[in-house]
């Protein structure tokens, strides 16, 4: 794959930022989007607009064809056995949430136990507590080794007969670390419970197959792999998605209504009520054909190229402290790092002066901070579009920034 070609199908590269070329490294937050997701839904639009699965007419029939199609290539993507086994959502944390009230929250009760790590995006976590508060089970958290991998005699420690939900980044939005999902899906599976993967920052970077990870539900996002915001995924196994419940009532999901009591269609249709996000699945069927174009094996060597290289060149300035895994050690294409002494905002509002996007804040991981013993840090993340000399940019930005603080400290 050559970086070079690719962000030529990215209109906002031709985006000059205070004066400087854009380099975006903050792909982990929301990607950049292709001409050709853009054209599609622009076509989409103009030629196909319509509302799906009740008009007649040619419209309604090509809408619907486009969304069902969508639905087969998000299928494809990830391996599930069927595409009746993906249900379009708004994205990674409403997929989340539908669980927790269309599932958990019916099914768990006092003494069940939900286990899952301290670094989970709040999306991943605070659900579990809602569930938890309403339904008398506890949380348990799987304690991080230093560079934020879990270790499997922990997960064997922590699942008993108790768990009934394993809950688990597939990778971490701040630490990079890749989780050994389908290892600790044995376990849970050994001890009868389930496992939910938060699959946001995986399923754009990375080859994901569902059937191999055996993971019993997968949320991502399409807004993080080239597609447009406010349309995600919830796949589940058929079993569980026959038994989960729907979490909002209205059109489009029912089979037969009376007055006093409704019945639902099947999976998926039954969790999409109301007029479904129509262009968004559209796009991220798109987006997924632009993906599979470049290839994902290919994709993932090169963000984790790229942040291999950014830890490498990071770890050897001075004043820069990295998080997460040890050079060398397997990392997804994100590096989050600190300054010493100044405030992530600070960092990323100098890089943003010449160009350089990258994310600050506490990432929605509060309780990961705490353990890291800070408050918030600085986050660069790759994508297809970047290169090695993004990279470059980053380090040279960090040394302005380290330059502007000296003095500034003085
Ligand atoms: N889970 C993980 C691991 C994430 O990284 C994110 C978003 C979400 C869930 C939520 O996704 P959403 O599309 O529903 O918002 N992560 C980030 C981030 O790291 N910076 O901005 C958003």
């Amino acid at each position: 794959m050559n970086p070079l070609e690719i962000r030529k199908d990215f209109p906002i590269f031709q985006e000059i930022i205070n004066g400087h070329p854009l380099v975006y490294l903050d792909s982990a937050a929301t990607s950049q989007k292709p001409r050709q997701v853009l054209e599609v839904l622009q076509r989409y639009y103009e030629r196909e607009n319509s509302n799906v699965h009740r008009g007649v007419h040619t419209l309604g029939t090509r809408a619907t064809e486009a969304y069902e199609n969508a639905r087969e290539k998000v299928a494809r993507f990830i391996h599930a056995p069927s595409a009746n086994q993906v249900v379009f959502t708004r994205g990674t944390t409403e997929s989340i949430n539908m669980i927790a009230y269309g599932y958990a929250r019916l099914k768990l009760k006092q003494g069940d136990e939900i286990v899952l790590p301290p670094s989970e995006h709040h999306s991943n976590l605070i659900p579990w507590q809602q569930v938890a508060r309403a339904t008398g089970a506890r949380l348990k958290y799987l304690p991080l080794q230093g560079d934020g991998t879990i270790r499997l005699e922990d997960v064997e420690a922590a699942v008993t007969s108790d768990t009934k939900i394993v809950a688990i980044a597939h990778v971490s939005n701040v630490l990079g670390t890749i989780n050994p999902v389908r290892d600790i899906a044995d376990i849970a599976h050994r001890n009868g419970s389930i496992i939910v993967v938060d699959g946001a920052q995986s399923v754009p970077h990375m080859p994901v197959d569902v059937q191999e990870l055996d993971c019993d539900f997968l949320a991502f996002s399409g807004h993080k792999m080239l597609g447009p915001t406010g349309v995600g995924v919830l796949y589940g196994k058929k079993s569980l998605l026959e038994e989960m419940e729907p979490t909002y009532f209205g059109g489009e999901m029912i089979d037969v209504v009376e007055l006093h009591e409704s019945t639902w269609k099947e999976a998926p249709w039954k969790f999409e009520g109301g007029t479904p996000i129509i262009a968004g699945a559209i796009g991220l069927g798109a987006a997924i054909d632009y993906l599979n174009r470049i290839g994902m094996a290919e994709i993932a060597e090169h963000d984790a190229h790229l942040a291999a290289l950014a830890v490498d060149r990071l770890s050897k300035m001075d004043g820069i402290s990295v998080y997460g895994p040890a050079a060398g050690q397997p990392r997804s294409g994100l590096v989050t790092f600190n300054l010493d002494g100044v405030h992530p905002h600070d960092v990323a509002t100098v890089l943003d002066s010449v160009g350089v996007a990258v994310r600050a804040g506490h990432h929605c991981a509060q309780p990961l901070m705490r353990l890291l013993g800070v408050g918030s840090t600085a986050r660069a993340s790759f994508y297809l579009y970047n290169t090695e000399d993004d990279v470059e940019a980053l380090a040279q930005a960090l040394e302005q920034a380290k330059e502007f603080f000296g003095y500034a400290i003085g």
